[in-house]
């Protein structure tokens, strides 16, 4: 195990003598899977949703004065802005299983991801809280295929949801993306669900901690399964329909699939270029929204091209940013480069 028993213990060892924990984690399923278990071991805390930026960034140190935490935790974030470290005082946590990252100029920080270790082992972070917490199980393994993850507690999985997996599958997007999976409803569920205003999302994110079966959500029998549903359905219909117009950019002999949109409130894209990918997973799939003049996008491979050097190579030409995982990334650019932009990726490819 790339983060040792005893690293775990240590987390849990922390998490128990803490009386107010504050938990920043990344707004994704993986985030929020990770949060909800360690909340419910620890029955206590706050828990922040860090939108719409890989880095907790500097202004993050209000939100630790103004609810002062005795240990901050921070889930899944691939980024802590140094000013947020110098800044904060409290003992932090930091587990993730991003890049890593060399915290040791930071006595007060804790950093745990398993590829300190192991670069090979990048198991979600919802897989290690609960390896910390004991779960709920259902959360972690939702949570860990959220992040392109076979879950490692699948088989103990089946034996209680046999229902909610595929009748068939063979890889983890069967698992997001088979019409009649539960796992990949759940996924969908959860991610809407984020997809609002932080104190909306809050909302949610609460319900979701006082939920104790998936068939809550699933069947819609208690108001609070409603309540998250409710709010995935009406985001499910929007998201299905630019499922169906993204299908349309769909070019046999290119090896790219874009599909750009404009949307001033939410981003669909993470969301949409996977699903894309696994309906055409010969493409390079490059899902964009343009807000404010500038292009988010998605960028997803089937592990035929690895996307970071590609997006290294756009950047030293061109102003913007991106990054991630090998074979899923994020990267913004002004709606001017861009031409340029699709350009030297198919140079790359
Ligand atoms: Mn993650």
């Amino acid at each position: 195990m790339a983060i040792s028993e005893e690293q775990l213990n240590t987390i849990r060892t922390a998490l128990d003598a803490s009386a107010r924990p504050l938990f920043f984690f990344d707004d994704d399923c993986d985030g929020t899977t990770s949060f909800v278990q360690l909340y419910r071991y620890k029955k206590d805390g706050r828990g922040i949703p860090v939108k719409a930026n890989p880095k907790v960034g500097a202004q993050y140190v209000r939100k630790v004065e103004e609810n002062s935490p005795d240990l901050v935790i921070i889930l899944d974030k691939p980024l802590v802005d140094e000013e947020f470290l110098d800044a904060v005082k409290t003992p932090i946590i930091w587990l993730d299983h991003h890049e890593p990252v060399d915290t040791s100029r930071w006595k007060h920080v804790r950093y745990y991801n398993p590829r300190v270790n192991d670069d090979t082992d990048n198991r979600p972070t919802t897989h290690w809280a609960f390896a910390i917490s004991g779960g709920p199980l259902w959360l972690a393994v939702v949570g860990s295929a959220a992040d392109w993850h076979i879950p490692d507690h699948l088989e103990q999985f089946k034996k209680e949801y046999g229902d909610l997996l595929p009748p068939q599958y063979a890889t983890v997007q069967d698992l997001l993306f088979h019409p009649d999976s539960g796992i990949g409803k759940l996924v969908k569920v959860i991610n809407f669900n984020l997809k609002d205003t932080v104190s909306e999302t809050m909302k949610s994110v609460k319900v979701l901690t006082r939920i104790e079966s998936p068939y809550e959500i699933l069947k819609q029998t208690t108001p609070k399964g409603k309540y998250l549903y409710k709010k995935y359905a009406r985001l499910a219909k929007k998201y299905n329909a630019l499922l169906e117009r993204a299908k349309t950019a769909y070019k046999r002999d290119d090896p790219l699939l874009i599909f750009t949109y404009t949307d001033d409130q939410m981003s669909m894209t993470s969301d949409l270029s996977n699903e894309l990918l696994y309906l055409f997973p010969d493409k390079l799939i490059m899902v964009a929204r343009n807000h404010n003049g500038e292009l988010k996008y998605s960028l997803r491979s089937a592990g035929n091209i690895a996307i970071p050097p590609v997006l290294e190579k756009a950047f030293t030409e061109l102003d913007g940013y991106g990054g991630g995982h090998t074979y899923a990334c994020g990267a913004c650019i002004k709606v001017a480069q861009n031409p340029r932009f699709v350009e030297i990726i198919r140079e790359a490819l």
